[in-house]
């Protein structure tokens, strides 16, 4: 059981005294060492990734955390998302709990764990059970799907790139589970082998893909279940593996040079068969497909035959599509069975798990967008903890003493400015190719504090951006056509008229009836934009925060290198969201939003109060067994300093509640 009664060190680092960078990693050191991996800040949790097992989940401890409510108990992911959900039912407010990371320091399972509680607190009628199994199903799905192994991290959630991996990596989990986990008949449906080797996107330098068979045939079973449950027929579940399939195989055509009857240089296909097999699992014309993947359209009706390296490129291009495509499908498959049974429009519980930054020997445009991801995420997280409270207790008219942070808006606006951020210089009209982009970057880039470009200390071809967690040096190649993201329109059009009954509503554009074909959104494009519209619905919830921390690089349990744990509590701003924490306030409301929340618990007094909100709270406050010292009256609301205040308010206010539905019994039985 989770010590209940011994503290080690402090809970939470409002606590620590004096504040210091080393007492404060010291704290967290002490707590990880005896496997207190939950630490607070005020209502931040911070989590350190204890790379083992631990006896701190279970459906007593969530009982536990319900009972008692937060604060009461030692920090635990299940008090966060206890609060989350009394927010949710209490006050009818959308929640969201923003969980981030660099790449292998817990937030998947964090995520995993809130859900864990969500599943067992939320209620038990045959409906809210059905719902709540889905989740669970399509969380195994997502896993299977959407994860990788990496350098960083066995079970990394990862950005779409099914070729091109980079040595030490594993392409997602579902290549591996189906070709270990399939059974002879299914394989030969499939037209697959067992054997990882056999297929290209699988390589890596050291194979590291075959360390784990067993577990992939393993997952297998939980992967396939997981679609049965969720409603997938047999069928369905043969086509989504036939997609699988038909990836695994394209990705192997291998094209050798040849000269065109013109003298240009074309190509011709190396393994012919393969691509016979990928037209009978997609149910497609050999000569349609094959046309397509190695020709060009230049004018109308005039073709010209691809050479050998835009053949592979377009082999690539169309893998990555299929399976990120495939991905959004199932997503939006399992999207609408768990919304069928939800009914009407009901409050939101969000939980955000991304993918976390991260920084290789090599890094190329799959890296800048997931560390673009996380400096923006971070960015929001800066605002919401650092820069606006601040800004507000200063409005308010509260005496402060301001605290300096970093804030890393300069390193977004260096990534996305208008007209000569990293990511815009990507859609410039001349910007054809790698050595094009890297002289705009280094054209416009290359003065800024955050960025280092034609600098001789540089490998070729790259350029480096000082990220808030740390430095990356970006690699170009590949890097235009990465973000162009568009399919050849032959290649969509050939997709399109496949038997294969998901190829229509993956390929929509290669309708030959839609004319009004727009020119295909970035990759890059593509991210912002689904971004921006992810934090503006942050913005306008109620946030919780968990703040994963990464103690060692070798994935090692008890390891705690103290150089890393202070690089990441520098760079996530952490002793001074303490600092803010411990002169501020946890809690703020509108004078008359706080009198029509809690004027009840003063009792049968209160309604004959007339007067200005503000005296109103005062009288109030002073009824309650609270000291004053927990309240700062600012120029419009009320600030509440401590969390632990907030549910003993809550608390007295459902205590009133109660008394107050036992007295309408009672009044209603007395008139019967
Ligand atoms: V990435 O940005 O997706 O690459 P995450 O999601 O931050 O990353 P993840 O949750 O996948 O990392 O955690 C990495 C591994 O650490 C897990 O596979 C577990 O082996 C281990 N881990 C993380 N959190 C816990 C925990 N609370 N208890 C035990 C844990 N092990
Ligand atoms: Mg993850």
């Amino acid at each position: 059981m989770l010590g209940l009664d011994q503290e080690v060190g402090a809970w939470d680092s409002v606590l620590l005294e004096p504040l210091t960078e080393d007492n404060f990693i010291a704290n967290l050191q002490q707590r990880f060492k005896r496997d207190h991996i939950y630490t607070y800040i005020g209502n931040v949790l911070l989590s350190v990734n204890p790379y083992k097992k631990l006896a701190l989940y279970s459906a007593d401890l969530v009982e536990a955390y319900v009972q008692r409510g937060p604060f009461q108990l030692p920090p635990h992911i299940y008090a966060i998302a206890g609060s989350a959900y009394r927010w949710l039912n209490d006050r009818n407010e959308d929640q969201c709990i923003i969980v981030t990371g660099e790449s292998g320091a817990g937030k998947t399972e964090a995520a995993r764990i809130v859900l864990q509680f969500l599943v067992l607190v939320s209620g038990s009628s045959p409906e809210i059970k059905l719902v709540k199994d889905r989740l669970v199903q399509a969380n195994t799905l997502l896993e299977a799907f959407g994860n990788a192994r990496t350098m960083k991290n066995d079970n990394a959630s990862r950005f779409s790139r099914v070729t091109n991996l980079t040595s030490t990596d594993r392409n997602f989990h579902i290549f591996y589970q189906l070709l270990s986990g399939a059974d002879i008949h299914l394989l030969k449906c499939l037209k697959l082998h067992r054997n990882v080797e056999q297929y290209s996107i699988l390589q890596t330098e050291n194979n590291q893909s075959t360390l784990s068979e067993e577990e992939d045939k393993k997952l297998f079973v939980y992967t396939r279940g997981a679609l049965e449950i969720l409603g997938f027929t047999n069928n369905d579940i043969i086509d989504i593996f036939r997609v699988i399939a038909i990836v695994l195989k394209l990705g192997n055509l291998q094209y050798v040079p040849c000269n065109n009857i013109d003298g240009t240089e074309g190509c011709s296909m190396n393994n012919d068969y393969e691509l016979f097999e990928v037209c009978e699992l997609l149910g497609a014309e050999h000569r349609w497909l094959q046309r397509a993947l190695t020709s060009r359209q230049i004018e109308d009706g005039i073709m010209t035959d691809l050479n050998a390296s835009d053949a592979a490129r377009v082999r690539d291009a169309l893998c990555k599509t299929l399976y990120s495509r495939l991905f959004t499908w199932l997503i939006s498959k399992i999207n609408d069975v768990i919304k069928a049974k939800t009914l009407g429009k009901r409050k939101v519980l969000g939980v955000l798990d991304l993918y976390g930054f991260e920084v290789f020997e090599y890094n190329g445009f799959e890296q800048l967008m997931i560390n673009y991801c996380n400096e923006k995420l971070q960015q929001f997280i800066t605002a919401a903890t650092l820069k606006d409270e601040q800004e507000e207790i200063i409005k308010e008219g509260l005496e402060w003493t301001k605290v300096e942070y970093f804030n890393n808006i300069v390193i977004c606006q260096l990534l996305e400015h208008e007209s000569h951020g990293i990511l815009s210089l990507l859609e410039e009209p001349h910007v054809h190719s790698d050595s094009a982009y890297l002289s705009r970057v280094e054209q416009c880039c290359a003065g800024h504090s955050h960025c280092l470009a034609a600098d001789a200390t540089l490998p070729p071809h790259s350029f480096q951006v000082l990220h808030f967690a740390g430095t990356v040096t970006y690699s170009v190649h590949g890097f235009v056509e990465k973000n162009r993201d568009a399919l050849p329109r032959e290649v969509s059009r050939a997709m399109f008229r496949c038997d294969h009954p998901i190829m229509q509503s993956l390929f929509p554009e290669g309708n030959p009836k839609r004319c009004n074909v727009k020119r295909p959104v970035s990759k890059s494009v593509q991210l912002q934009v689904s971004l921006n519209a992810l934090l503006k619905g942050l913005g306008s919830r109620q946030s919780h925060y968990i703040r994963c921390l990464k103690p060692n690089e070798m994935k090692q349990p008890r390891i705690f290198e103290m150089a890393l744990m202070q690089h990441q509590v520098r760079y996530l701003g952490l002793v001074p969201t303490v600092q803010v924490w411990r002169s501020g306030h946890c809690f703020r409301l509108p004078y008359v939003q706080f009198l029509c929340r809690y004027k009840m618990v003063c009792g049968n007094t209160w309604p004959r109060w007339r007067g200005s909100p503000i005296e109103g709270v005062s009288l109030l406050l002073r009824s309650l067994p609270i000291p004053a010292a927990e309240f700062t009256f600012g120029r419009t609301r009320l600030f509440v300093r401590s969390p632990r205040t907030v549910f003993e308010l809550e608390d007295f206010r459902r205590a009133r509640l109660h008394d107050l539905a036992l007295l309408v019994q009672k009044t209603w039985r007395g008139y019967r």
